[in-house]
């Protein structure tokens, strides 16, 4: 039994996520997760809410909250719309968890001792009203290049131009509006990332199986004179971790807290201390897929994510683990995502463009929104959510091809032969072939899985459906059952008997409906099949019972189609 160490990019604290962030880390992160599962393999499968920084604070500012309660309270509404995607996470763990703040203390503490860490004293721009340093984010200004009022420390938002806030005119702290900002100095921590060039170049050298979007923007950080500069690991700010070197205080720097980019990734080993804990079970239980000196070496580590987060976890995490010094478990495989594009545009959250989970939650259930965004996934380039798609990919896929084949054969049996598998004789030629064309096809589909190619996979998993369609078709034991009624029961024993295939190989993609097929065959047995499939396929013996389901997919009409294009072409507000 492999074990499989899989985690998907933390997402932020300050709101509900679209679809394009869901397509992009957590729901290929499950299918794989759920597929590993499903294979017998041992799999712990994390994520948590990243929970820092300044967007957490400004969110919270925004909603007239204490940022712990602001925290609290999105961690768990993110929670409760990740069940309903059936994200099936085996820790949602927080990267504010006292697991978090002590993990990253102690690697700051290691990165220190091992002399890859630097103070540095610069100057920023301090509010006297506030009584605070302000990040690039809390400052607003007139744009020196275009004039527009509203540009932010970091960027305007009206010409794109990156800014320095000084570079600001009439700068003012967008907290209390007040002008009277100065400039001081003040201490932070840099990590010496671009000492550990060879090393970490030497690393991804190694990973010649990696996807190219991960190892060409890993490369192009590397060798841009930019990519690997020292970086600061630290920020003014009241919410975070405090900043310390392992449990002791680290003079200079009280009142600091470390950036969020340093504590988020951390937070994917501290969520193995915290899942341990909500288990009830002891260090060594994490320990053993964390640490390689302590049974990890035999997991296979997998991260899932979106290009952007592709520097951060091939260049910095991996910087302070090897920097650590201690034998944590470095990541096997980074699968990474381009964008998925809305209608046209891109999906946006400061904007409120596109579709959010819970609003799809809200208009259909889970499996159709899984089904459409896996096979679509943004794996060799950025793909686009269209509704008309949309509709043409669940009312094809779903309801003619899978939910068509389920609903035809079961109501054929029950109107022929009840609700009780038939017996009939021995598989005949037709079947014997179909057997074989579906054995050479499940190993493709187990090949694509394991590669993480999601949407060959999910063509591959149709291209199963169809076959068992163009089967039924042909067979017709409709027609059979006039000349031959043995044949026609074999004929839908065997088709019964593909329910259950179909169950087990696309719970990964459509966990509810299989489901409700295992449920429909009065079987929990959803072992994999593996080894010969046409025995496998007498796993449901005659006279077992069954019932017919409700209809596993709805069609979506057009009518449906046009009013969710007309609601969701607006702005979330
Ligand atoms: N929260 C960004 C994002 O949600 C960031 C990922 C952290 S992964 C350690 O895309
Ligand atoms: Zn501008």
């Amino acid at each position: 039994m492999a074990r499989h160490l899989i985690t998907s990019a933390i997402p932020y604290i300050n709101g509900i996520k679209h679809l394009g962030n869901l397509v992009g880390s957590q729901l290929p992160a499950d299918l794989y997760a759920r597929y590993q599962r499903g294979r017998g393999n041992e799999v712990l499968f994390l994520c948590a809410t990243d929970e820092h920084g300044t967007p957490a604070e400004l969110a919270a500012a925004k909603a007239g909250k204490p940022v712990a309660d602001y925290c609290a309270e999105m961690h768990e509404v993110q929670a409760r719309i990740a069940q309903g995607f059936r994200l099936s996470f085996d820790h949602f763990g927080r990267s504010s968890s006292p697991q978090n703040h002590r993990l990253t203390q102690h690697f700051a503490g290691r990165l220190a001792e091992a002399g890859l860490i630097r103070e540095v004293t610069e100057k920023q721009m301090y509010s006297r009203a506030d009584g605070r340093f302000l990040p690039d984010r809390y400052i607003e200004g007139t744009c020196p290049n275009c004039g527009f009022e509203s540009a932010r420390g970091d960027q305007c938002d009206n010409c794109t131009k990156q800014l320095d806030p000084v570079d600001l005119i009439n700068p003012r702290s967008t907290i209390s509006g007040s002008t009277d900002l100065e400039q001081r100095e003040t201490k932070h921590l840099y990590l010496r990332q671009s000492t550990m060039r060879q090393q970490l170049q030497d690393w991804i050298d190694s990973k010649t199986d990696w996807p190219i979007l991960t190892t060409s923007i890993a490369r192009k950080w590397l060798n841009d004179g930019d990519g690997l500069q020292d970086r600061g690991i630290t920020r003014d700010l009241d919410w975070g971790i405090p900043v310390r070197k392992g449990d002791q205080d680290w003079p200079g720097m009280e009142g600091k807290v470390f950036y969020v980019w340093f504590d988020a990734p951390i937070e994917y080993i501290a969520c193995g201390a915290e899942w341990a804990e909500a288990n009830g079970l002891d260090a060594p239980a994490w320990e053993r897929w964390w640490r390689t000196d302590k049974g990890a070496s035999d997991v296979t580590y997998t991260q899932f994510m979106g290009k952007d987060n592709v520097p951060f976890h091939t260049l910095s995490f991996p910087a302070t683990i090897l920097g650590s010094g201690e034998p944590w478990k470095l990541v096997d495989y980074i699968k990474s995502f381009n964008y998925l594009n809305y209608d046209g545009g891109q999906f946006s959250t400061s904007r409120g463009r596109g579709v959010f989970m819970d609003q799809a939650l809200d208009i259909l259930p889970a499996d159709y929104w899984r089904w459409w965004l896996l096979s679509h996934a943004p794996e060799s380039s950025d793909a686009e959510f269209t509704w008309e798609n949309f509709q043409a990919s669940v009312n094809k896929d779903l309801a003619d091809v899978l939910g068509n084949f389920v609903s035809r054969i079961t109501k054929f049996c029950r109107a022929k032969f009840g609700e009780a598998v038939p017996e009939g004789g021995a598989w005949g030629e037709q079947e014997t072939a179909l057997i074989e064309t579906l054995t050479a096809r499940i190993r493709t589909y187990e090949a694509l899985m394991d590669a993480m190619e999601v949407r060959k996979s999910a063509q591959e998993l149709r291209a199963i459906w169809v076959l068992g369609n163009e089967y039924l078709q042909s067979a017709a034991p409709w027609v059979t059952i006039k000349e031959d009624p043995e044949r026609a029961a074999m004929q839908t024993r065997l088709g019964l008997n593909l329910i259950r295939l179909y169950a087990v190989l696309s719970a990964p993609f459509i966990p509810d409906a299989s489901a409700a097929m295992l449920a429909a065959l009065h079987s929990d047995d959803a072992a994999w099949p593996e080894g010969d499939l046409g025995a496998w396929l007498g796993a449901l013996p005659a006279d077992h019972t069954f019932t017919v389901p409700e209809v596993l997919f709805g069609k979506i009409t057009d009518e449906q189609r046009e009013d969710w294009q007309t609601r969701f072409a607006g702005i979330r507000t």
